[in-house]
């Protein structure tokens, strides 16, 4: 039976973000994305780490781990290598992502499991009350802060590309339709697919706030907000897809000039997508034909009467003469 996004929500469970908070759209982008895909919630899993963003997993019906800071992807993937029939999406801070967990956003694009993961960007470690992240731009001062930040911001796009993501694209928390579209696009990539969400935290980040994106800032002659977000999909003679490999590299090139556009224009929408490269899952079952059908998840670890099937004695002889 088909689900709607309300089948997605918990509804004990309450959603304790500050009024505002750009959070609780990617929530409903999820739901509305998982009803869209036709999905059923024992069939998802959703991984998060630490930090605000970390408390998606508690308000989207579907299984759920909330993980260790930084750890979302090293987990998720376990959780995809074991069992790769499960839609695994992996979901977390920018601080959770780019700053402790930078290593394994790396690894994972390396790898390229079939599989998804959202980074929401604030600019800010906004659980542990607004210290810079590694997406804050130099020269800015948030509230929190005592002085602006020295430090130059990732690119969260540009390391995907480079790291092996053969999807990225970028949506805004607030503009649900655009998130959920994305979200649905990241999900049926095949392969490692990355979304960057552009997510007010309006405790914490007084720079690029919802009326920011909005363009509130810089009225027209009739009043009217010049919004700064605009959407890839709607640019005439924009096309992330690579259809060959001659123009991988210029495409890649093509969507990394697209990320330096900054300011009073932001793109929003697909950069890249690639789906020539075999997946971890494909290369995996050419080593082990079995892999697919019989994965690690569904293979039996001990017999009726709960001997083991593992035989462990090389192992334990091994530790006996070392
Ligand atoms: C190993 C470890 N180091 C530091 C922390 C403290 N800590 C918790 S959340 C967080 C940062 C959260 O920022 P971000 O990942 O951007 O998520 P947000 O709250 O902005 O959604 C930090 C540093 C921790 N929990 N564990
Ligand atoms: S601190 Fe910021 S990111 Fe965290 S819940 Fe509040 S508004 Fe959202
Ligand atoms: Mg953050």
């Amino acid at each position: 039976m088909a689900l709607k996004p309300s089948d997605f929500k918990v509804a004990d469970v309450y959603a304790d973000w500050c009024p505002g908070c750009g959070d609780f759209g990617i929530m409903n982008g999820l739901q509305m994305a998982f009803a869209e895909l036709g999905l059923q919630p024992h069939q998802i899993v959703l991984v998060s780490g630490i930090g605000c963003s970390g408390k998606e997993p508690h308000n989207v019906k579907c299984y759920g781990v909330h993980t260790l800071h930084g750890r979302t992807l090293p987990f998720s993937l376990g959780i995809k290598a074991a069992n790769p029939n499960l839609e695994v999406v992996a979901i977390g801070g920018d601080g959770d992502g780019l700053g402790i967990g930078a290593g394994h956003f790396v690894n994972a694009g390396r790898r390229d499991l079939d599989m998804t993961y959202i980074i929401h960007n604030n600019g800010v470690y906004g659980l542990t009350k607004g210290q810079a992240s590694p997406t804050l731009r130099r020269e800015q001062k948030t509230k929190a802060l005592p002085r602006p930040n020295i430090n130059e911001p990732v690119n969260p796009i540009g390391l995907a590309l480079i790291a092996g993501f053969t999807f990225a694209a970028r949506s805004y928390a607030y503009d649900v339709r655009h998130l959920k579209d994305t979200i649905v696009k990241a999900v049926q990539h095949k392969g490692m697919a990355f979304v960057e969400v552009l997510q007010p935290c309006p405790t914490y980040n007084d720079i690029t706030t919802k009326d920011w994106y909005a363009g509130e800032d810089r009225k027209d002659v009739d009043g009217k907000p010049q919004t700064r977000l605009y959407k890839l999909e709607e640019t005439q003679g924009w096309n992330p897809i690579v259809k060959d490999w001659n123009e991988d590299w210029n495409k890649k090139i093509m969507a990394l000039q697209k990320t330096q556009e900054w300011g009073d224009r932001i793109p929003i929408g697909v950069f890249y997508k690639n789906e020539l490269e075999p997946t971890f899952q494909e290369r995996y079952a050419k080593r082990i034909p079995f892999y697919m059908e019989k994965p690690p998840a569904k293979q039996k670890l001990a017999d009726n009467a709960g001997n083991s099937h593992v035989d462990l004695s090389q192992f334990l002889d091994e530790l006996k003469t070392s």
